[in-house]
């Protein structure tokens, strides 16, 4: 194939038609420079705003800049792929005895299923090409700023939620990249910001991590909280997370310009049926080979059993029934110390919530117990806050 401006352009239209025919819903082309947008990377890490997400720190030049990332890349495919749920939420999911799992996680895990796809890509445009190309795909998977770089590749702006929101697709995209060393024209970037004045997803915020200015303080968010952070969830989150257990929608589910978005036509991201109905007692019996085995593979596997544990207990704690009390005391036997302690605060949430005098009683007796038998200072402390 020849290097002519003609032939460049009918690859670059080649590489879009194959890229949709493979079900990647946007498709753009990044320069390899620093996408607009990123010079606020350094002061949110100054801030603090990453909380433990250490990882964000390391790699810093090479997150900024593509170029870095690989070495001779002449463009950034940067594609993204619909996975709007046909129902936003189960409809009982309201119900605070039913778990709520973001959509990302209702199937299987989107990093393995656009990874594939994208692996797919590359191994076509050799086919076309007639040699390996040397290129790289990534789906969160390396030190790079994947909205920047989509609005760089003109796939839309970020959000006040932070998201890049597309006009067309509204903000339920999955965005991965394809690093090209092919010299192709990029795309004009997206210039402006179709926010106006909305702020819906900030209002709705269960925590008020966005700070109305298009920047989010992960330390706050419920997706950060529940997936990320391998800490306890800090007290005064712990009411508002309600029955998420896996992640938060809230300030996706909100945006007006979903309205037009159609569900997804990927069936791995169709939420998984026997999700629908369950009751928040159903997973907390699994040992540890009966989780994996559930959630082989769904993005949950990579949370543990531990994490999601802590999160059940807050969730149980915010159901506060007596069938909610039995469970929280079924789990103060487990030996991760991170469990047992959000457990000993959903006690004490069963007991402050007063939602039923059995409930109540039965909480406050089973904390009165444990605090003699308990010896880790982490969740002692919590049994204390929990019975004062
Ligand atoms: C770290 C991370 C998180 C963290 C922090 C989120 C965040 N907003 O930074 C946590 C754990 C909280 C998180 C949560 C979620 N995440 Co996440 N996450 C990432 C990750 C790995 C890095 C993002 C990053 O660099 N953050 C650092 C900050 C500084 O950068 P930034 O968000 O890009 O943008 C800042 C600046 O660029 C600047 N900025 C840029 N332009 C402008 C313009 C103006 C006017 C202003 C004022 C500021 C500004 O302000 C922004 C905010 O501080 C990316 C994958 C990747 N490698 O990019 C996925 C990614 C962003 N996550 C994704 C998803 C789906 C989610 C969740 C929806 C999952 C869920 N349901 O629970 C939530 C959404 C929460 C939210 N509102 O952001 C998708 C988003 C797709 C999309 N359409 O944008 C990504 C791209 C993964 C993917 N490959 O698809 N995530
Ligand atoms: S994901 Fe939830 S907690 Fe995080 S910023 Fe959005 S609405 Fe807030
Ligand atoms: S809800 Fe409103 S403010 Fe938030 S991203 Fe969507 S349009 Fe922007």
């Amino acid at each position: 194939m020849g290097n002519g401006n003609n032939t460049r352009l009918k690859l670059k239209e080649a590489l879009r038609n194959q890229a949709h025919a493979l079900g990647f819903d946007v498709v753009g082309f990044a320069a390899p420079q620093p996408p607009p947008g990123v010079e606020r990377l350094r002061p949110w890490l100054a801030q603090g705003r990453h909380g433990s997400m250490i990882w964000l720190e390391k790699n810093v030049a090479r997150r900024l800049d593509p170029a870095l990332v690989l070495p001779g890349v002449g463009v950034v495919v940067t594609l993204g792929m619909n996975y709007r749920p046909p129902r936003v939420a189960a409809e009982d999911e309201s119900a605070s005895h039913r778990p709520k799992i973001a959509a990302f996680a209702r199937n299987e895990d989107y990093h393995d299923v656009i990874k594939a796809r994208l692996g797919k890509l590359a191994r076509w445009l050799e086919q076309t090409w007639g040699k390996p190309l040397g290129g790289r795909v990534f789906v969160d998977t390396a030190p790079v700023m994947e909205k920047p770089l989509a609005v760089a590749a003109g796939l839309g702006w970020q959000g006040k939620n932070t998201l890049l929101v597309s006009r067309k697709w509204g903000c339920w995209l999955f965005l991965g990249e394809y690093f090209l060393p092919l010299d192709l024209p990029p795309d004009r970037p997206f210039l402006g910001h179709h926010c106006g004045t909305c702020r819906r997803c900030c209002d709705v915020c269960p925590t008020g991590a966005l700070d109305g200015h298009g920047g989010l303080d992960a330390r706050r968010c419920i997706a950060y909280l529940t997936v990320e952070s391998k800490d306890p969830i800090p007290r005064e989150y712990r009411e508002s997370m309600g029955n998420r257990v896996v992640g938060c929608d809230e300030c996706l589910t909100i945006c007006p310009w979903n309205r037009f978005t159609p569900a997804t036509q990927e069936k791995a991201f169709l939420p998984r049926q026997d999700l629908d109905h369950m009751s928040l007692l159903e997973w907390i019996d699994w040992d540890e080979a009966q989780f994996r085995h559930f959630f082989k593979k769904s993005g949950i596997k990579r949370i543990g059993r531990g994490r999601f544990l802590r999160n059940m207990a807050i969730a149980l704690g915010n159901w506060g029934e007596e069938a909610a009390v039995n469970g929280l005391i079924r789990l103060t036997y487990e030996s991760d110390s991170l469990i047992r302690g959000a457990v000993a605060w959903g006690l004490g949430q069963a007991v402050r919530q007063k939602k039923s005098q059995t409930a109540q009683t039965l909480a406050a007796a089973h904390l009165k117990r444990w605090v003699h038998e308990e010896s880790d200072p982490l969740v002692l402390a919590e049994i204390h806050g929990a019975m004062s």
